[in-house]
């Protein structure tokens, strides 16, 4: 297997606006967190951009918005792989309808059943859901298919609340739990929804959620993993580089 870096963010909340007064002056329709992404990108040159759910604040912004921010996020120069999550679910109303086909570097699985892809000619293999429903029926892991093939590094996508009963937090929508992390036998699981870099690896399999480029709770880095076929994987924090001082005129 060759080596392969990935570059992991969430919750990037673009047409939220961002107004917290320690995050500088920011309009509603802000694209900072995505100048980071393509920033961290041109830095790290990962292999591929995963964006797992939560791009979008709301469904309240435009289709011109939207289009913006895919045909940026077609530009990074690796492919980018999209999944939804609760802010932008993927239901009738869903922002990504309008862009099913979309610029042929973004690629979002769209079925809420899961959909399996390969890139870099067959060397990473990626599965996740779309989000149809924010609920306690949609698990983000369930039912992920088993290693495709032992010669391609093998990851899985999800958005959601990671439960465990040591943590407490039971009850909320969207669960995953350490079980349907162990049962994915993935390379490593990518996860969205905390804001917050956390390490959530169950068993042999590692599971992060990768911090959020921007927001009031943001902890402003992305998670960079290398795949490595001598040295396994190794999981590291990016600075998510903000412009200090906003982009409010
Ligand atoms: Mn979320
Ligand atoms: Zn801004």
């Amino acid at each position: 297997m060759r080596p392969v870096r990935l570059l992991h963010t969430s919750d990037v909340h673009l047409g939220g606006g961002f107004r917290a007064p320690d995050h500088g002056r920011h309009t509603d329709h802000c694209l900072c967190p995505l100048t980071a992404i393509e920033a961290s990108v041109a830095e790290q040159e990962p292999d591929a951009v995963l964006v797992v759910g939560d791009l979008f604040d709301n469904q309240r912004v435009d289709d011109r918005f939207v289009a913006t921010v895919l045909e940026r996020l077609g530009d990074l120069g690796a492919p980018c792989v999209v999944i939804n999550g609760n802010h932008d679910v993927h239901d009738e109303g869903s922002l990504y309808k309008p862009h099913a086909v979309g610029p042929s570097e973004v690629i979002f699985l769209d079925d809420p059943k899961g959909t399996t892809v390969e890139l870099l000619d067959g060397a990473l293999v990626l599965w996740g859901k779309a989000m149809p429903i924010h609920d306690r029926t949609f698990r983000p892991l369930e039912d992920a298919p088993g290693r495709p093939r032992d010669d391609a590094w093998w990851v899985v996508l999800g958005h959601g609340h990671y439960e465990s009963s040591d943590l407490g937090g039971l009850g909320r929508s969207s669960p995953l739990t350490p079980l349907d992390i162990e049962a994915t036998a993935a390379d490593y699981v990518a996860l969205g929804h905390w804001h917050v870099r956390t390490d959530v690896s169950s068993g042999s399999v590692p599971a992060w959620y990768s911090g959020a480029p921007y927001g009031v709770a943001a902890t402003e880095v992305f998670n960079l993993i290398d795949l490595h076929p001598d040295h396994g994987v190794a999981i590291t924090a990016v600075d998510a580089r903000l412009a200090p001082e906003g982009c409010a005129p």
